[in-house]
């Protein structure tokens, strides 16, 4: 159906995250997929132990679960993999890969799991099943015969630890560091920043912290939508009394307010809780900006108290050697837990950090009307979220993509880490940092070595343990792979899930140069346009789901996967597989590795046969990671990974925890000084998960029927000339050199700061050019692009 079919309807919705919207959306979405009764049961295993874990979201899996450890979004990824519904050998019989090309991407997915390995045939231009041997075979040929380095081995974040260790081992034996991931393209910023700033690799929040804290400071994440069970433990807080404290570009309902739909009392008397203590509705890209002024306050009312204390002192002429600031000075009074001497954590400044005098200059320096403009707030807010700050003893910082898929991604995350080194914020119970993951394993797989670059990986333990030379040159990480497949160095393409061709940037060029590939080989359970688009030679290996029983020699088997929180969780798929054909992705992997590689000192057989010998191999990889990893397998609320900076180590090259400070507020954008170009951010509905699209109600901001629209602050559309409900096209605004466009969005008026404009994704992302991305961690700008808009002549859709 196309939006010309379905019916469309924008109209601002009033209830609450989660309540009674959410329970309907589940059922609808099981009734249309068609899951057996069995398949609802299933639900009550998610998240718990001896269950499975979710496919969607990484949250994590507390040790005392819900009686229904799920939400509506789980629920839905649930019911997507686990639908009655088949892309069979009967279905591809019947469509040209060149006319599913045509097809949207709902309507790819939506025809239900694969079934059977299958080729590409040149002359029908269709997909025809092949055995699983003679797939592998073919594939292990074309891999010999290239170069390593012509070869990219893409990984989405759904894999397993299991399969992912096997994957980046293979790739290693085989001679390649292009390992790109869908890391590259979501906290990618966050494993560059946070070790910089205190050491870590990951966010060090645990879920006692939750239980611990006074303040959350919760910035640029979408709770309602992305990781909804991260409600409960939000809800909790707020019952405790603890502040939420929010930054973002738009009024999220799940920040707003939320009614538990696990709680019957909840539901039945519609009491909702109220979550943002404090709602700061920033610019796109404003954070640095709003967080130097609530840095700015704090040191100003620091500073402020310190002047007030000296100026008791009487000089000479007896005068007040200095008189201070006097607001300043009531203003850090103001703030009930300051000791009435410091405002901000000297003691723990002094012994743990390295960088404070020169961080609190540039704070000094910047001055209020500049940050107001910057970030689109006013003093007063900010000074509003400094004393908040201030007079919590423990804060939290919990963060999403509208900060690190930024031009200035790594900034926005040293600069939280900067916020909460003022108060000591890190390595204490109800603070720390919070990164809220995307896939349910992304963390874990560069837990075990999926990187391009190979200092993070364990190279001579891999050598020492299996016998080869690994590659020691960096590989490429996803924009670098985009930019191999549009200039031809990229030969083959292997991807362990995902859908690379709709997730990256450049959509146009990337997928010509993606036609010439020599391979692509897709190991998928469902179809997608990184399927249907495909090189000389092109392979579609469905694998089994995580929900679904994986019997292997020894019986069935378990997996594991690393939470937001960084706990090891094991996970036994329960229902039956979608069809007898499907291998497992340990096994897929096991198959191209031995028909490439021949003989090596791997067990691959045996690996295949009992994955608890795969975790033995990581945990000798790893001794200290994965000590014990068969036993603690099914730990209730999972095993934590020993991150030195939750206690206070800072494994940094100064050894101490780092003030790093950003050297602009605001990237330079566009040569166009002209005052037609917004902002735009793009992000997710409340019916996608990723380049998944469940359907096309986007509930919580009332757009219903379509996906193609954009979102504008009634003013702008009204000075640039626009109606609410006109159709319009989007061009890229950051020179000549660089005009991309995305036809036929429909306006929508909507609550979001003047000069920014959003959208979804992956519909715009043809208009990110590759180059538009943070120079250190390579994360694509996919919350800041600067765009110009134009009457269209299209209807949505076409
Ligand atoms: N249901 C569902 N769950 C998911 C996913 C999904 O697609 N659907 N995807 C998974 C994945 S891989 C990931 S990475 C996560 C993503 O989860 P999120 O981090 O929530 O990602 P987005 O939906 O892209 O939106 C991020 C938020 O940033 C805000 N924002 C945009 N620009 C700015 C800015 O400059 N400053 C501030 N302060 N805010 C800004 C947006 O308004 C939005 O609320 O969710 C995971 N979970
Ligand atoms: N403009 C814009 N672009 C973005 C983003 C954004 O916010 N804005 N967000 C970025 C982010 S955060 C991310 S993480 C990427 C996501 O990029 P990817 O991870 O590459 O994409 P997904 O949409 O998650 O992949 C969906 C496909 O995975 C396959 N799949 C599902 N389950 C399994 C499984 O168990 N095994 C296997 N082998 N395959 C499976 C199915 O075939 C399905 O079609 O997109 C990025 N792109
Ligand atoms: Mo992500």
């Amino acid at each position: 159906m196309t939006s010309k079919t379905r019916p469309v309807t924008i109209k601002p919705y009033a209830g609450p995250a989660g309540g009674w919207g959410s329970a309907k959306s589940v059922t609808a979405i099981i009734a249309r997929e068609h899951v057996p009764f069995k398949g609802t049961r299933l639900l009550s295993t998610q998240n718990k132990p001896e269950g499975y874990m979710c496919v969607s979201c990484a949250w994590a899996k507390p040790s005392q679960p819900h009686p229904l450890e799920f939400c509506e979004n789980g629920a839905k990824a649930t019911a997507w993999e686990i639908t009655s519904r088949r892309a069979d050998p009967a279905f591809f019989a019947k469509h040209t890969l060149s006319e599913l090309e045509l097809w949207p991407d709902h309507d790819l997915e939506e025809q239900g799991r694969l079934t059977q390995p299958m080729r590409w045939d040149q002359i029908s231009d269709k997909y025809v099943p092949v055995t699983w041997s003679e797939a592998f075979g073919e594939i292990g040929r074309e891999l010999r015969a290239l170069d390593p380095h012509q070869v990219d081995l893409y990984t989405s974040g759904r894999a397993s630890l299991e399969t992912s260790y096997m994957y980046q081992l293979f790739a290693r034996i085989y001679g390649s560091n292009n390992l790109p991931d869908s890391s590259n393209m979501c906290h990618e910023s966050s494993s560059v920043a946070l070790p910089e700033s205190i050491g870590a690799s990951v966010g060090t929040a645990i879920l006692s912290d939750f239980e611990n804290t006074d303040c959350i400071f919760y910035i640029a994440q979408n709770v309602g939508t992305s990781s909804p069970r991260l409600l409960h433990d939000l809800q909790d807080a707020v019952d405790r009394g603890v502040k939420i404290v929010t930054f973002n570009l738009l009024r999220e309902r799940g920040l707003e307010r939320f009614v538990n739909p696990q709680s019957p009392v909840q539901m039945l008397t519609g009491k909702e809780t109220k979550i943002s203590s404090e709602y700061y509705q920033v610019n796109n890209g404003g954070d640095i900006a709003a967080l130097f002024g609530v840095c700015k306050a704090l040191i100003a009312a620091d500073d402020a108290l310190k002047a007030s204390g000296k100026s008791r002192v009487a000089g000479k002429d007896g005068k007040p050697k200095d008189p201070g600031n006097a607001a300043m000075v009531a203003f850090a009074a103001s703030m009930a837990s300051v000791d009435k001497k410091h405002v901000l954590d000297h003691d723990f400044i002094k012994e743990h950090t390295a960088g404070y005098k020169e961080f609190a200059q540039a704070a000094r320096a910047y001055q209020w009307d500049e940050l107001e403009r910057v970030s689109g707030l006013g003093r007063d807010q900010m000074m509003q979220a400094a004393a908040t700050y201030a007079k919590s003893d423990a804060v939290m910082m919990v963060y999403g993509m509208g900060l690190t898929q930024h031009l200035m991604g790594v900034q926005n995350v040293n600069m939280i880490c900067n916020l909460a080194l003022l108060r000591g914020n890190i390595g204490k119970p109800g603070a720390n940092i919070c990164a809220v993951r995307g896939h349910s394993n992304v963390q874990g797989q560069r837990t075990v070595g999926i990187t391009e670059k190979p200092g993070l990986a364990p190279l001579d333990k891999l050598s020492e343990l299996y016998e080869f030379e690994p590659p020691r040159w960096t590989g490429r990480s996803t924009v670098e792979t985009c930019g191999a497949i549009m200039n031809g160095q990229s030969r083959a393409f292997i991807s362990l899930g995902g859908n690379f061709l709709k997730a990256v940037p450049e959509t146009g060029a990337i997928e010509e140069g993606w036609r010439k590939l020599r391979l692509s080989v897709q190991i998928a359970t469902k179809l997608n346009r990184s399927h249907v688009l495909h090189g000389e030679i092109a392979y579609l290996l469905p694998c089994l789901g995580r929900i679904e029983v994986d019997q292997q020699a020894t019986g069935p088997q378990a997996v594991s996967m690393e939470s937001s929180i960084a706990h090891f969780h094991g996970s036994r798929g329960k229902a039956k597989p979608a069809s007898p054909e499907l291998l497992s992705e340990p096994a897929i992997v096991a198959g191209i590795a031995k028909a490439t590689l021949g003989e090596t000192k791997v067990p691959w057989d045996a690996w295949v046969g009992d994955y608890a010998e795969i975790r033995d191999a990581i945990e000798r990889t790893y001794p200290e990671t994965f000590k014990d990893f068969n036993k603690r397998l099914f730990k209730p609320g999972g095993f934590a990974r020993p991150l030195p900076a939750r206690e206070r180590k800072w494994v940094t090259q100064s050894g101490k925890a780092n003030f790093i400070t950003p050297d602009r507020l605001f990237p330079e954008l566009s040569t166009s000084q002209s005052t037609d170009v917004l902002h735009l951010a793009t992000f997710r509905s409340n019916d996608q998960f990723n380049t998944t699209i469940y359907g096309y109600s986007d509930r919580f901001r009332g757009v219903n029927g379509t996906r193609q629209v954009v979102f504008i602050n009634p003013e702008d559309i009204a000075r640039l000339g626009f109606a609410d409900g006109e159709i319009v096209d989007l061009t890229t605004a950051i020179d000549e050199a660089t005009v991309r466009k995305v036809t036929g969005l429909r306006v929508v008026s909507y609550n979001i700061p003047k000069g920014c404009c959003g959208a979804y994704f992956p519909e715009t992302n043809p208009l990110f050019p590759l180059a538009h991305h943070d120079p250190k961690s390579k994360t694509p700008s996919y919350k800041l692009l600067p765009v110009r808009l134009s009457r269209s002549i299209l209807h949505p859709d076409e």
